[in-house]
């Protein structure tokens, strides 16, 4: 960006409009997760201001989505995490200044809410809504459209000629003080059907946010820095209630809950299911769960959960090792992972077990853990039920979190600016981590290739049995199991050959 002293005019009297802009969030394939922090935030302005909801990847022609309303904008918003969505929203950043330098940029999300000093002294960003931003947005807006700047608004920092102010935090709000997202201001029905276009999604899925934060403290996770280990749940009526009223309106068969922890509380959960039976809602629902957590529910609670619909849940395991376990707080462990799946496979529910690779140790000295360590207790996981998908990711230390400070440590370069943090990405980031380049290759192709085949889960087992499509099956299967068991995955022609005629990884994780 330009170094030009900025010409933003926090005097918006008269202007009409809010704009909030989701940037994609993140570099390379992933299905499209509704942008509802948009919502969330735009929902104490309804009726008040006239509100346009973009999302770069479902929004046609986004740039003008944006850019056509600028004259009559009190501000525009931008969400995002650290990363890719950074970089995609500086590019809007930059697109707005072009055309009207003084219509103020609001920054919110995970990362504006770590460092809004920082995100502040870019010239993508005049103010930062930190934390929870339903509250403190609305402050912000209307203390633009009455002409200030956000002065004294808890959990706002802003830029001025004179420097950066940054206001006192916000406490936190108990999310049944929310009001619900309106998802009408989001394009809910587009979203879907370009999942079912460029995901090959067959039903019509979206998401739902039931809870917030969690009461865990994983070294990896940035949940504690924004939440403070707190959880709230939305009271299980209003769940019921706006799942089914979602489930009616955009005609769904399948609500993923996009919670950080949607199993923290038992009798809620329990609740959760007894309503969705009672109410009659045929839908499958997938939601996160602890490892330690779902394998110590009660019988009829986890009767009820299968019964209710849910069809599949996702479990960070992220690791097998003890050592590991403990250098990251995981609060479980390897029998907690196994006895979880051994609850799956009884209530016969799918389980999703997310594992993570490469975790900082000290330079010089080998790892705790491997990848292959890794497969092989993916194996035992597949051998007790073969609804067991995995996945494994490789160890990015994200901001805010331990395992970022201790990386650091390590001697990890941190990025100084809004502009630096664009580009750390899992996907491109090299350097600096603890996983050599043909360990990522093996992670790439176990994860979407030579797993899901050796071990085929119930919809895979379906077409190695029947159908014109058997055949390729068959032969895909014999050749995975034949190198897992081996161990054996170079020069692998298969692996290349399907890359050509499958583009994503071929496991969902929901
Ligand atoms: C859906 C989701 C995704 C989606 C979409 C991302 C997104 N931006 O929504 C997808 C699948 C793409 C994704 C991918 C990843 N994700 Co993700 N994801 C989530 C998840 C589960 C839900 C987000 C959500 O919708 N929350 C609901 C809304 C209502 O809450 P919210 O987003 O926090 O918004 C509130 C405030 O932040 C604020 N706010 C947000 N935006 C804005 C904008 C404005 C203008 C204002 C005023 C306020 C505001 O107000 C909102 C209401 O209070 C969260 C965990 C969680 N439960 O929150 C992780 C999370 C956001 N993901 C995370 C990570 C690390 C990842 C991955 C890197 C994982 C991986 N290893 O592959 C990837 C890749 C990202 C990349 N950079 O390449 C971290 C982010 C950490 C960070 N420092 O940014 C989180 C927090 C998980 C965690 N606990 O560590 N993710
Ligand atoms: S259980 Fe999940 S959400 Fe909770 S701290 Fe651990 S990783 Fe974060």
């Amino acid at each position: 960006m330009s170094t030009v002293a900025r010409k933003t005019n926090y005097d918006r009297r008269g202007k009409q409009k809010v704009v909030l802009f989701f940037p994609t969030p993140a570099y390379g394939h992933y299905r499209i997760e509704l942008g509802l922090a948009l919502a969330v935030v735009a929902a104490p302005l309804e009726g008040k201001y006239d509100l346009h909801l973009v999302d770069e990847r479902v929004t046609p022609n986004y740039e003008q989505a944006v850019l056509n309303h600028l004259d009559d904008t009190v501000c525009v918003g931008i969400s995002s995490i650290t990363g890719y969505q950074i970089k995609r929203g500086i590019a809007m950043a930059r697109q707005i200044r072009a055309m009207d330098p003084e219509v103020p940029i609001v920054w919110g999300g995970y990362h504006p809410s770590l460092f809004p000093e920082q995100c502040c002294e870019s010239e993508a960003c005049d103010i930062v809504c930190a934390g929870q931003g339903d509250v403190t947005f609305r402050e912000i807006v209307e203390s633009l459209a009455a002409g200030r700047a956000p002065r004294d608004i808890p959990g706002a920092a802003y830029w001025t000629a004179d420097g950066i102010v940054v206001n006192q935090p916000r406490p936190l709000t108990n999310i049944n003080d929310v009001l619900p997202a309106p998802y009408h201001l989001l394009d809910v029905n587009r979203a879907i059907e370009l999942n079912q276009k460029i995901n090959h999604e067959k039903i019509r899925t979206t998401e739902f946010h039931s809870s917030q934060g969690c009461p865990g403290k994983c070294g990896y996770c940035a949940d504690a820095s924004l939440f403070q280990r707190r959880w709230f749940g939305l009271d299980a009526e209003r769940v019921v209630a706006e799942v089914t009223d979602l489930v009616k309106t955009y005609r769904l068969d399948q609500v993923n809950f996009s919670d950080a922890n949607f199993f923290a509380n038992q009798k809620r959960v329990a609740a959760i299911c007894r309503g969705f039976i009672e109410s009659g809602l045929d839908i499958r629902w997938v939601a996160s769960a602890r490892p330690d957590t779902f394998h110590r529910y009660k019988q009829e609670t986890l009767e009820l959960i299968r019964d209710s619909g849910c069809k599949r849940i996702i479990v960070g395991a992220e690791s097998a090792a003890e050592p590991v376990l403990e250098l990251i707080s995981k609060g479980a462990t390897a029998e907690d992972h196994l006895k979880s799946a051994e609850v799956c496979r009884d209530y016969g529910i799918g389980g999703t077990f997310t594992f993570i690779t490469g975790f900082p140790h000290p330079p010089g000295t080998p790892p705790q853990e491997t990848t292959q360590d890794l497969l092989d207790f993916i194996q035992r996981l597949k051998h007790i039920h073969p609804d067991i998908r995995t996945k494994i990711f490789v160890f990015t230390p994200y901001p805010g979190t331990p395992l970022y400070d201790l990386s650091v440590q390590y001697g990890m370069p941190e990025p100084k600016s809004l502009e630096e943090w664009a580009d750390y990405n899992p996907a491109t980031m090299k350097e600096s981590q603890w996983v050599e380049p043909w360990e990522r290759q093996l992670i790439e192709k176990v994860n979407g290739f030579y797993f899901p085949f050796a071990y085929p889960d119930s919809t895979m087992q379906r077409s190695l049995k029947h159908g014109i499509k058997k055949w390729p099956y068959r032969i895909m299967h014999s050749l995975a199991k034949t190198r897992v068991n081996r161990e054996f995955y170079w020069a692998p022609v298969e692996w290349e050959l399907f890359k050509r005629f499958k583009k994503d990884t071929f496991e969902p994780i929901a």
